[in-house]
């Protein structure tokens, strides 16, 4: 069985269509050169001041900005200490907080920061926008340089959406093309550049970008380049060996750090696992848990006791921040008062709470999750507006992408919405909440619909339906370890996988007196034998919880296959749970 064909026939794929989609031109954004030339023209001492957003890709974008221009020689540069309490763009107190700046370089935010900008050009300096941000208003766009593909059709056309640390990157990479004459160690320079690319690619992933085109190129280089340096024995030689520039060999030092305080006990592979739930949350609980974003900086720029002791600090706040999203969404799922009555005043669409800003839109992705509708959680406490003279809620949004939230909402005039299309920050206006919910209950009710839980005991080809692969393990037990290795080598070829090329989603079943069933670590795991090279691994399941689902003797698994190697011994192993 060619479960790899079988994948590609489900999503309706071919090889031919995935290579497509992996093909990138290698374009740059509009205004890259012209960015690139006016960088070239200037002193190496000029004042540079750096604003960026404070989450994952607004630290990472920073960070890419600042080696970068440090990497083309600028040494006087400012990045702005700014309060996230102060909501995500940037104001005129920003400005003034960074001095006697002569040129702002922004990254990850700015293109709807108008009214800032505009007062930094009053006071002489010269603005450079870089953001990967839908712009609000095309016509008040104020800076004096702008990447950003969103206002570049011929990019988007042949690429995909990028993130803000890409968009900052692909300026030095431009730099070095236009000018590779200049450098007196030009390979050297490439070389640290795509140490930089590597921080980009961490925040495409974070900032849930398409892993497509050059996404998905430089998310696997990343990902290969992170394993190589980061090696079980916490050595941190490796690190000096793959950089040429002493102050990047810094940084990967200590981000090696960093990787070995969150590794702890249960590391075994730098993969989109790891990055995804050790890494990004780590990082991300700065914005969170509104901490100061310099712990990253510090962490990165500064010594190895700096970078431990930071590192240590994030890994706190990240368990903080797990606590009070826990707690947070057990106060919103509380549906019923004594009186039976909905202790949300809206209970669909519009969700009330007291949690921090920092967190609502982790709230927001629960909620929708949880029931496939869009969810807009909002801070329960009205604060005033000085944009809108108004009191307004605020909160964030997460909504499926069949619908344009931001757009349509911003038009409806009762909320002002910030950020991606179905991902956004958002005020309400307070005056106007229960006329909102009117709005979204007339555009939502009908488009979605709260997902219908498919059961397998009552329609067994819809619930399979559902699934890309379905392993039925009795039919073909013999050529199992074979066919399921094939799949997971074929599977390779084409990772990483993310959003919009998501990993095949499997089951496997199999009659439970076929599988020979081990309680691990006393009935808190267990490992199901099936056949000689071949077993899957249950966590946090105990053996008497493997049962069949639809009152049969056949067990349902949901989950991916692994490969591993113990003493030279290849085995196959499916990591899931039971379908019950
Ligand atoms: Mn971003």
């Amino acid at each position: 069985m060619d479960y790899f064909e079988m994948f590609l026939r489900k999503r309706k794929l071919t090889k031919n269509k995935i290579k497509k989609m992996m093909a990138y031109d290698g374009r740059t954004i509009k205004g890259t050169d012209e960015v690139c030339v006016f960088l070239h023209g200037l002193n190496r001492d000029t004042n540079i001041g750096l604003i960026s957003d404070y989450d994952t890709d607004g630290l990472m974008s920073e960070v890419v900005k600042y080696l970068g221009l440090s990497l083309l020689k600028f040494s006087n540069l400012f990045i702005s200490k700014r309060n996230i309490e102060n909501g995500y763009e940037f104001s005129r107190d920003d400005i003034d907080n960074l001095g006697d700046i002569e040129i702002l370089i922004t990254s990850d935010v700015g293109i709807n920061c108008q009214d800032a900008i505009a007062y930094a050009r009053q006071k002489g300096i010269m603005v450079i926008v870089t953001d990967h941000h839908l712009p609000n208003d095309l016509k008040s766009l104020q800076a004096d340089y702008i990447v950003n593909y969103r206002l570049d059709n011929d990019f988007i056309k042949g690429n995909t959406d990028v993130c803000g640390a890409y968009t900052v990157y692909q300026i030095f990479e431009r730099y070095g093309q236009l000018y590779s004459g200049e450098f007196p160690d030009y390979d050297k320079f490439m070389n640290d550049l795509v140490l930089l690319r590597h921080f980009a690619a961490m925040a495409t992933v974070t900032d849930s970008m398409p892993l497509l085109s050059i996404n998905h190129y430089i998310v696997g280089e990343m990902l290969h380049f992170m394993n190589y340096i980061t090696p079980m024995d916490k050595s941190d030689g490796i690190v000096q060996g793959v950089c040429c520039d002493g102050f990047v060999q810094n940084v990967y030092n200590n981000f090696h750090i960093f990787i070995n305080a969150l590794a702890g006990q249960s590391y075994n592979d730098f993969d989109m696992t790891f990055l995804e739930y050790t890494v990004i949350p780590a990082v991300n609980s700065i914005k969170r848990m509104g901490a100061d974003p310099m712990i990253f900086y510090q962490m990165l720029f500064n010594s190895p006791e700096t970078a431990s002791e930071n590192a240590g600090c994030l890994v706190e706040l990240n368990e903080a921040r797990k606590e009070l999203v826990h707690r947070k969404m057990e106060e919103l799922e509380e549906t019923g008062n004594e009186d039976g009555k909905y202790k949300q005043p809206f209970g669909k669409y519009i969700f009330m709470t007291t949690a921090p800003l920092g967190v609502v839109g982790l709230l927001a992705v629960n909620m929708m999750n949880k029931n496939g509708l869009p969810a807009v959680v909002l801070n329960d406490t009205p604060v005033y507006d000085e944009d809108s003279g108004k009191n307004v809620y605020k909160g964030s949004v997460r909504c499926p992408h069949t619908y344009r939230f931001l757009t349509n909402v911003n038009q409806s005039g009762m909320a002002y919405c910030a950020g991606h299309e179905c991902e956004c920050g958002i005020n309400v206006i307070a005056d106007q909440l229960h006329q909102f919910f009117d709005f979204l209950s007339q555009e939502f009710d009908g488009i979605f619909s709260m997902e219908d839980i498919c059961d397998i005991r009552k329609d067994r080809d819809a619930f399979f339906n559902k699934f890309d692969i379905h392993m039925d393990f009795d039919t073909n037990i013999f050529d199992f370890g074979h066919d399921g290795e094939h799949l997971i080598d074929d599977l390779k070829k084409y990772a990483p996988f993310g959003k919009d090329f998501e990993p095949p989603r499997i089951i496997l079943s199999f009659k439970r007196r076929h599988g020979m069933i081990k309680p691990l670590k006393e009935n808190q795991h267990t490992k199901i034998s099936l056949a000689s090279a071949f077993s899957c691994l249950l966590w946090n399941t105990a053996p008497e919880e493997v049962i069949s689902a639809d009152g049969t003797d056949t067990v349902y698994l949901t989950g991916q296959l692994s490969k591993s190697v113990y003493m030279g011994e290849w085995t196959t192993n499916f990591v899931g749970q039971v379908i019950s």
